[in-house]
C-alpha cells in the first residue's frame, strides 16, 4: 500500500523497453486512482517526464501490474499499461511483448512463482488480451539470473536468454486475424493489411507513400507529411478493425514494410502509433511476420521468407528473430521470440 515510504516498484528493461513493474495491491484499485498515480510516478504529460521516472519516450514510459493469477492455466497475471508521455492518458488497450520478458523474472524476485530448478518456466496471463505466453526465465541457483550470452538487437551486451512462446495470439484485440475480413484494404488509395497477432498493426509498403523504408528513426519522426498521412489512414482503420474511434488509443501500430536489407525476411518501420519506434515491438514483429505469409499482401510482396520456423523482422536496430509455426495450410500457429530482461533497480517510488 502507498505510504509515507512510497510505493515498491521494479525498474527493469524488458527487450528492447524499459517500464516500471508494480504489484497490483501495492497501487489503487480503482482504475481513475491508479492512473493518476502512474502519471505522477512517470512525469506525464511533460514531452521530457522531468518530475518523473519516464524516459522521455514511449518505449521507456511503460506499465506492468502483476497479481496471482486469476485462471487455473496461468502462474500469473499481467496487466500492460502505457503512460503516454505528453498527454495525460494511461491505456490498457494494448499490450506488450518487450515489457512482458521481465515479467517472468519480476513475478520470481516478487515471490508470486517459485524457482523450479535450473530453468524456470512461467505461464503469463496476458490481462490486456486474455492470452497466455510461456517464458523461460534462467534459474541457476535458486534465482533469477539475467547474466548470459544472449543478445538481441537494439540492446547492447550480452545477458541470459528467455525464450517466450505464444500459442494462438491471433485477434487479440480485434476478435480475428483479419478483422475486415480480407488480407488486403485500400484506405486514402494505399493497399494496407489490417491484421492482429498478437498486436493490431496496419501493414503498408513504404515505398506505397513515397519512402524507401531505409530511413533512420530520426528523420521519420521528423516526417511531418507522412506521419499526417499515417494518422489518417489509421484512424479509418480503427473502426475497420473493431477498436472503435483510436484517436485517444496506442492501437493499431503503422508500419511500412519494404524488402529486407541485411539477410532477413521483411524490412521494418514501425510507428507506435506517433513516434517511430527504435526497433520493434514483439507482437507487432509476429504480426508482420504472419502478414509476410499471405499471399497477395503488401508484406508478402517484399517478403523473402526462409524455409524453416526462424523468421529475422528487420528494424531500425538490427532484427527481431521469431519463430513462426505453421499448419499444412501454411497458416501461423504458434510464435515465439527470444528476449533478454535486466533488474536495474529495486526500490521505492515516490508520487509527488
Ligand atoms: O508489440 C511498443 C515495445 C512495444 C510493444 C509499442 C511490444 C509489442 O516495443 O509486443 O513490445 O508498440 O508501443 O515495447
Amino acid at each position: 500500500m502507498r505510504d509515507e515510504d512510497g510505493i515498491a516498484c521494479l525498474w527493469m528493461r524488458g527487450g528492447t523497453s524499459k517500464g516500471a513493474y508494480f504489484l497490483k495491491d501495492d497501487l489503487p484499485t480503482d482504475p481513475a486512482g491508479r492512473d493518476a498515480l502512474l502519471l505522477s510516478i512517470m512525469g506525464s504529460p511533460d514531452p521530457r517526464q522531468i518530475d518523473g521516472i519516464g524516459g522521455a519516450d514511449p518505449l521507456t514510459s511503460k506499465v506492468a501490474v502483476l497479481s496471482r493469477p486469476s485462471r487455473a492455466d496461468a502462474d500469473v497475471d499481467y496487466l500492460f499499461l502505457q503512460v503516454f508521455v505528453d498527454r495525460a492518458l494511461v491505456s490498457a488497450a494494448q499490450g506488450c511483448g518487450n515489457i512482458l520478458a521481465g515479467v517472468g523474472p519480476a513475478a520470481i524476485e516478487r515471490g508470486l512463482v517459485r524457482v523450479a530448478g535450473a530453468q524456470t518456466p512461467v505461464r503469463i496471463h496476458m490481462v490486456n488480451t486474455g492470452e497466455i505466453a510461456t517464458a523461460i526465465v534462467q534459474t541457476p541457483d535458486g534465482r533469477v539470473s539475467y547474466a548470459g550470452d544472449c543478445s538481441i538487437d537494439g540492446v547492447p551486451g550480452q545477458h541470459a536468454p528467455i525464450m517466450l512462446m505464444f500459442d494462438d495470439v491471433s485477434g487479440s484485440m480485434c476478435g480475428a486475424l483479419l478483422p475486415s475480413g480480407q488480407a488486403v484494404d485500400v484506405i486514402d488509395g494505399i493497399e494496407c493489411t489490417l491484421i492482429d497477432n498478437g498486436m493490431p498493426c496496419v501493414i503498408l509498403r513504404a515505398d506505397a507513400v513515397g519512402r524507401t523504408g531505409c530511413e533512420d528513426r530520426e528523420a521519420l519522426d521528423a516526417d511531418a507529411e507522412l506521419k499526417s498521412r499515417l494518422e489518417a489512414i489509421r484512424l479509418q482503420a480503427g473502426p475497420m478493425m473493431n477498436l472503435g474511434d483510436v484517436r485517444e488509443k496506442s492501437v493499431p501500430k503503422m508500419t511500412l514494410v519494404s524488402a529486407p536489407q541485411a539477410g532477413g525476411a521483411i524490412s521494418t518501420r514501425s510507428f507506435i502509433p506517433h513516434r517511430c519506434h527504435a526497433s520493434i515491438g514483439v507482437f507487432a514483429a509476429v504480426s508482420v511476420a504472419t502478414a509476410c505469409t499471405l499471399p497477395g499482401s503488401p508484406a508478402a510482396s517484399v517478403a523473402r521468407m526462409p524455409q524453416g520456423d526462424g523468421v529475422a523482422v528487420e528494424h531500425p536496430g538490427g532484427a527481431a528473430q521469431l519463430r513462426l509455426e505453421r499448419d499444412d495450410q501454411g497458416r501461423v500457429t504458434r510464435a515465439g521470440a527470444m528476449r533478454t530482461a535486466r533488474k536495474l533497480f529495486d526500490g521505492h517510488v515516490f508520487p509527488a
